[in-house]
């Protein structure tokens, strides 16, 4: 093996939702291995942040404003990025949302647009990406799965169905479309400091921690928050020459949560 095995020089990577957090990061990684990075966000003013963010790292970056529910939106876009930066060899399929609401009391539309963006989104970025790799003979796909695509817990249903269908959405397409040298695999980020988990992770009135801060305290061997950065690593090996032959998996980045039966409490 060659270490330029992991180099992405020459290579452009699409990161959907990539103006903040996990996105932010990932792309961020990418680039510093040589991909150009090329990104979207539902608002101009949230890529022109994230357009700002990667020139703050001297990164090459291209941002657009789309929808990724939006597939008239995302065919039109991907067009416009394989003219106007050049064809895509890596999608992370990467913005997504979560609703915490107890399944009884959650509204039947609020459950369907988790289950749009963190599901039928995958989908559709990947279905307009996928004619040029198979016509190329080449490419990535990189789904940002959960622990919740393995666990369930009060609250999460539609991200929890969402996720758990994302997985097997995964190996779906690694099943299809391995032929034609595209791989496509998960990242399983554990429980990270992001906007998506700032609820989780509040201060309580006395200055004490979050009780579910606490709990994925007891969960997590690492005993620590994941940072955005911590994905970066694994998300430029699943997007390199250096993993070929890995298809169809879900990389659990999670601080050894998921093997974790849980600290006794003291
Ligand atoms: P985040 O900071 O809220 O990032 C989500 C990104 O997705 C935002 O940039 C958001 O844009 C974008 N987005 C949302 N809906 C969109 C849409 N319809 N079209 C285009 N972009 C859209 O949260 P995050 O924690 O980085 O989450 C990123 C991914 O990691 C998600 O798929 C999440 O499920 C997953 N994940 C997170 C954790 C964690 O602990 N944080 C763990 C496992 C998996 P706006 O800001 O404009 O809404
Ligand atoms: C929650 C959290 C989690 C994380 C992540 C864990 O409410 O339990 O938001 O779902 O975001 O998905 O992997």
């Amino acid at each position: 093996m060659n270490m330029k095995d992991f180099s992405l020089e020459g290579k452009i990577a699409l990161v959907t939702g990539a103006s903040s957090g996990i996105g932010l990061a990932i792309a961020t990684g990418l680039g510093n291995a040589g991909a150009t990075i090329v990104f979207n966000d539902i608002k101009q003013e949230f890529v022109d942040r994230g357009l700002k963010a990667y020139e703050e790292l001297g990164l090459k970056a291209f941002g657009y404003v789309c929808d990724v529910t939006d597939e008239a939106g995302i065919q039109a876009m991907v067009k416009q990025i394989e003219t106007e930066v050049g064809p895509i060899d890596i999608l992370v399929n990467n913005a997504g949302i979560i609703k915490r609401v107890p399944m009884h009391e959650m509204a039947a539309e609020d459950f369907r647009r988790v289950i749009d963006i963190d599901l039928n989104a995958p989908f559709i970025v990947s279905k307009a990406v996928l004619p040029t790799m198979i016509e190329r003979r080449c490419g990535k796909i990189i789904n940002i799965c959960s622990m919740m695509s393995e666990f369930g817990r009060e609250t999460v249903s539609a991200y929890a169905a969402a996720k758990g269908g994302l997985k097997m959405l995964t190996r779906n397409i690694a099943s299809e479309y391995g032929q034609y040298n595209i791989q496509c695999n998960g990242i399983g980020p554990g429980y990270i400091e992001t906007p998506m988990t700032a609820p989780l992770r509040e201060r309580q009135p006395d200055g004490s921690r979050h009780p579910f801060d606490q709990f994925i305290m007891s969960k997590t061997p690492a005993e620590r928050w994941g940072k955005p950065e911590d994905l970066q690593g694994p998300a430029v090996f699943l997007a390199s020459e250096a993993s070929n032959f890995v298809n169809g998996q879900v990389l659990y980045v999670d601080g050894g949560i998921a093997a974790y039966f849980g600290k006794q409490p003291q």
